[in-house]
């Protein structure tokens, strides 16, 4: 279940947004295993109370996400200015020890950037795939791994597909970090989702189970049954975590993916 602390994001993707202690009981009453948050920096959690309340909700910290570098500091892995890129780097490595303290990984989505007029695409790969190396080594010191997402067309034109994500993994120096698979991007750049999955599932590691139109699972066309056997059939173990849109309200979001999740990987 997603929670998101950060003001300026409210309307996007997440499930939950009035503070942890409402998102874990919520998760914890519906029966959610854990929770990923979506935080401002990590100063802006009280990791004594979060210790707390993923204790006496029987959580976990699925994985904390480090968007707010770009949509509260404009902050890019592959920004053209190298100070700025710098900053990227410092403000996911903050995100990355945040996170390590509950063994939760990091996820890089909207910090990738977008390749320009200024930074060709060569260029911004090569920043990217730099940064993955560095900030791969990074969590992996500290024993988490580190998630990359590719992104739909509409939200970045560096790596959009799970085999682009793939084959940009296979380049780096390190094997600490895995894909992010998410539904509603896969929806849109995906020629098969679940082909996409069984050819790639080696190195999903994580999912975010939200529908074709980044409503909770259960409320677009996506065939869910599909991708949850997909998944199950190539031994994906980790977590599908809810990141959807608050329609029509937190708890109904939250209700409808739960009860979608049970019909697509059981009890
Ligand atoms: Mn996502």
């Amino acid at each position: 279940m997603t929670v998101s602390l950060v003001e300026e994001a409210r309307g996007g993707p997440f499930v939950y947004w009035d503070g942890l202690e409402n998102a874990c009981q919520e998760a914890s009453r519906l029966g959610f295993h854990g929770i990923e948050i979506f935080a401002p920096g990590p100063e802006a959690v009280d990791q004594v109370m979060l210790k707390d309340l993923l204790r006496t909700h029987s959580l976990q910290l699925a994985a904390v996400g480090t968007g707010a570098g770009m949509v509260k500091h404009g902050l890019s892995l592959t920004d053209r200015d190298s100070d700025r890129r710098t900053a990227a780097l410092a403000f996911i490595e903050r995100m990355i020890d945040f996170g390590a303290q509950f063994s939760a990984p990091a996820i890089i989505g909207s910090m990738q950037g977008k390749w320009t007029a200024e930074v060709p695409r060569p260029q911004a790969l090569s920043f990217l795939q730099s940064a993955l190396n560095r900030l791969g080594a990074y969590a992996a010191a500290r024993g988490v791994r580190l998630l990359y997402e590719p992104l739909n067309r509409y939200e970045t034109n560096l790596i959009k597909t799970l085999a682009d994500g793939a084959a940009l993994l296979s380049q780096l120096e390190t094997n600490n970090v895995q894909l992010l698979a998410d539904l509603f991007h896969m929806n849109i750049e995906e020629t098969n989702i679940e082909g996409a999955i069984r050819s790639h599932c080696s190195v999903i590691g994580h999912v975010h189970f939200v529908d074709s139109n980044r409503e909770a699972a259960g409320r677009g066309h996506l065939d869910l049954a599909e991708i949850a056997l997909a998944l199950r059939e190539s031994g994906y173990k980790g977590f599908v975590s809810a990141e959807a849109l608050a329609i029509p309200d937190s708890h109904s979001a939250a209700a409808t993916t739960i009860a979608t999740y049970r019909t697509c990987f059981g009890p």
